[in-house]
């Protein structure tokens, strides 16, 4: 199915669905609710949880329409063999990530904190990712999945806006895809550089790509 977002930003966006897939980035407990990792650095994690039932009605609309999904996750191993000590070290959050807290350890797959949060929860078929880092193609097998299945375009939501959901997008725009975020199903601690991310990802001529809101997506796919 071909599709044209009309009112994309900075100008339309053709979409071809049966080559894109929704990436639906870190809706974790651990940044969304209380007392998990986002939570740990000092955020007002209910900005974040504000964005839920956008995201799920983007997430209905694209199920519905036959679209894939991937889902990622901020997870490290037990062990954080993958965790450098420059990010668990860096500076003075109330808890660390792999410490222990209200939802398991912190960012620390297979912890109740690590799960995408029940609203969101992939459906069998979808693909999960765990990255140790902020975008999701650095030491994981993003790449190749989205290869395999022939994936040009990527269809962005998720937290937070200007770091796991920006670097995301910058990895896959400099691997050649097409990238579009959407506006309201995106969301940042900080409302400003959400505001930010926006601006410079579609100046200079969608220079890292599209943005749109999430009505305008929902209303031009099959149902
Ligand atoms: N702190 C913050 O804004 N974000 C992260 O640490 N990870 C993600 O964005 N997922």
């Amino acid at each position: 199915m071909n599709t044209t977002l009309a009112q994309a930003r900075p100008f339309p966006y053709a979409l071809d669905l049966a080559r894109a897939a929704l990436v639906v980035i870190d809706m974790q407990r651990d940044f969304i609710e209380a007392g998990g990792f986002g939570a740990s650095l000092g955020n007002d994690v209910t900005r974040l949880q504000a964005i839920v039932p956008t995201v799920l009605a983007v997430l209905q609309a694209w199920r519905r329409a036959g679209g894939w999904v991937v889902h990622t996750r901020e997870a490290h191993r037990p062990d954080l063999a993958d965790c450098p000590p420059a990010k668990r070290l860096r500076g003075r959050p109330a808890l660390r990530i792999g410490d222990r807290g209200p939802m398991g350890r912190l960012l620390v797959a297979g912890e109740p904190g690590a799960e995408i949060v029940p609203a969101l929860a992939p459906l069998a078929g979808e693909l999960v990712i765990d990255k140790p880092g902020k975008g999701g193609f650095h030491a994981t097998p993003l790449q190749a999945e989205l290869a395999r299945r022939g994936i040009a375009q990527l269809v962005l939501m998720g937290v937070t806006t200007e770091v796991c959901v920006q670097t995301t997008m910058r990895e896959a725009n400099d691997r050649g895809y097409d990238c579009l975020l959407v506006e309201d199903g995106t969301e940042s601690y900080f409302p400003e550089f959400k505001a930010a991310t926006l601006a410079m990802i579609t100046a200079q001529g969608a220079i890292v790509g599209w943005t749109a809101g999430a009505a305008e997506l929902i209303s031009v796919l099959p149902r």
